[in-house]
């Protein structure tokens, strides 16, 4: 039996075109500064990502995971929603964190996980976590994240808050039953929640074409009764005006609402990765091309929003503070060994206090330097 034809994939929804132009009546219209508060934080998210790999690189931080080719997803997503709306990230999003508020220094001390790191040490380099702008903790295992925004959507239901979720994570979190379970809830209960499928179309190793059967993440949407979207994910207004929509309609009470942003990562998985192995460097140059970045400073250009003498600070400006962070973490200390046994019980249970009695001992031996070859914590 010959399997029946399908129809091409439907074609991304874009804004900006290649050149920075953009046709009649779909510009969705921010003013100025917007545009470049949102170039801004795209430009240092991949400075620090250039930065985070070379110092994985030089063996100053233990791992690192970038999002080369894919700042005007997480920017046009964070810059549609209201600051007290939630996030439920995957690792591809620290744009969104430079958009709220957190100074570069604070992401680097989280990869540094020094005495100044947020999570005191506890988590992966790279698995944010800020309450302070309702940025819950990134997940390891991946899509676990999209099931935790519909429970948090629901609760801001209960309690009668008009708080938006927005459950972010990569095209192969959606083969996994998290998805489903998320998609099928939310679908049912209307939770204000908006999906947003950076669908980058490889999962570590694994093609897109051998992550699902499906034309496209977006018609995944239909099934569990909301609308779905498919947008240039590399078009930073598409992703924004996408985002808006959804968000507007969730806080309406209409229900959640899947949106595809169809991007490409540029850069391995991981420092753990070398991507060289099982994709053709062709299909990396040509998305290389389609860079996020340069096609919204031509349209900031075309909008009378940029000049390069502007860039040129807005670079120096991102390099020194980039600097200073990496000059900061190197002299910050450890986080200090209570922290190792604090934030879980009132009080300190007798045998995790021994436990601490006992690494200060070592510590002590170690640093008076009896044993020179080991050094502390180990
Ligand atoms: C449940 C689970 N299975 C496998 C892994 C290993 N793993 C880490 S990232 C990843 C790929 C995720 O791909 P995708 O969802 O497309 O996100 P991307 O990395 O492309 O942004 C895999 C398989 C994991 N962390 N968790
Ligand atoms: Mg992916």
């Amino acid at each position: 039996m010959t399997p029946p034809k399908t129809a091409a994939p439907a074609e991304p929804q874009a804004v900006i075109a290649p050149d920075g132009s953009v046709r009649a009546g779909e510009d969705p219209g921010l003013p100025p500064d917007d545009l470049k508060t949102i170039y801004r934080a795209m430009v240092a998210t991949r400075l620090l990502e250039e930065r985070g790999m070379s110092l994985q690189r030089q063996g100053r931080i233990g791992f690192y995971i970038g999002c080369i080719g894919q700042e005007a997803c997480g920017a046009g997503a964070t810059w549609a929603l209201r600051p007290d709306d939630w996030l439920f990230p995957s690792y591809r999003m620290p744009v969104a964190l430079l958009l709220r508020g957190i100074p570069i220094r604070d992401l680097l001390h989280e990869c540094y996980g020094d005495a100044k790191d947020s999570s005191k040490g506890r988590q992966m380099p790279c698995h944010y976590s800020y309450r302070q702008v309702q940025f819950v903790s990134i997940s390891s295992p991946i899509a676990t994240q999209i099931i935790q925004a519909v429970g948090a959507g629901m609760a801001a239901r209960i309690r009668k808050e008009d708080t938006v979720v927005l459950a972010d994570f990569g095209d192969g979190g959606t083969s996994e039953g998290d998805f489903h379970t998320a998609m099928n809830f939310a679908g049912v209960f209307k939770a204000p929640v908006v999906f947003l499928c950076q669908n980058n179309q490889w999962a570590i190793s694994c093609p897109l074409p051998k992550q699902t059967g499906s034309e496209t993440i977006a018609v995944k949407a239909r099934a569990y009764g909301m609308p779905g979207v498919r947008v240039d994910g590399n078009d930073v207004l598409a992703v924004y005006r996408a985002v808006r929509d959804a968000a507007d309609r969730a806080r309406r009470g209409e229900g959640p609402s899947l949106v595809e942003a169809l991007t490409y990562r540029v850069g391995p998985h991981s420092s753990s990765d070398d991507d060289k192995r099982y994709r053709p460097a062709a299909e990396v140059a040509e998305w290389k091309a389609r860079d996020p970045i340069e096609r919204f400073r031509k349209y900031l250009e075309k909008r009378g929003a940029w000049t390069e003498s502007w860039e040129k600070s807005l670079r120096e400006n991102l390099a020194k503070e980039l600097a200073d962070g990496v000059a900061e973490c190197e002299k910050t200390p450890p986080p200090p060994l209570e922290s190792l046994v604090g934030d879980v019980f009132g009080g300190l249970p007798a045998h995790l206090r021994e436990q601490l009695e006992e690494l200060r001992e070592e510590q002590k031996e170690h640093e008076s330097g009896k044993d020179p070859t080991m050094a502390f914590p180990l």
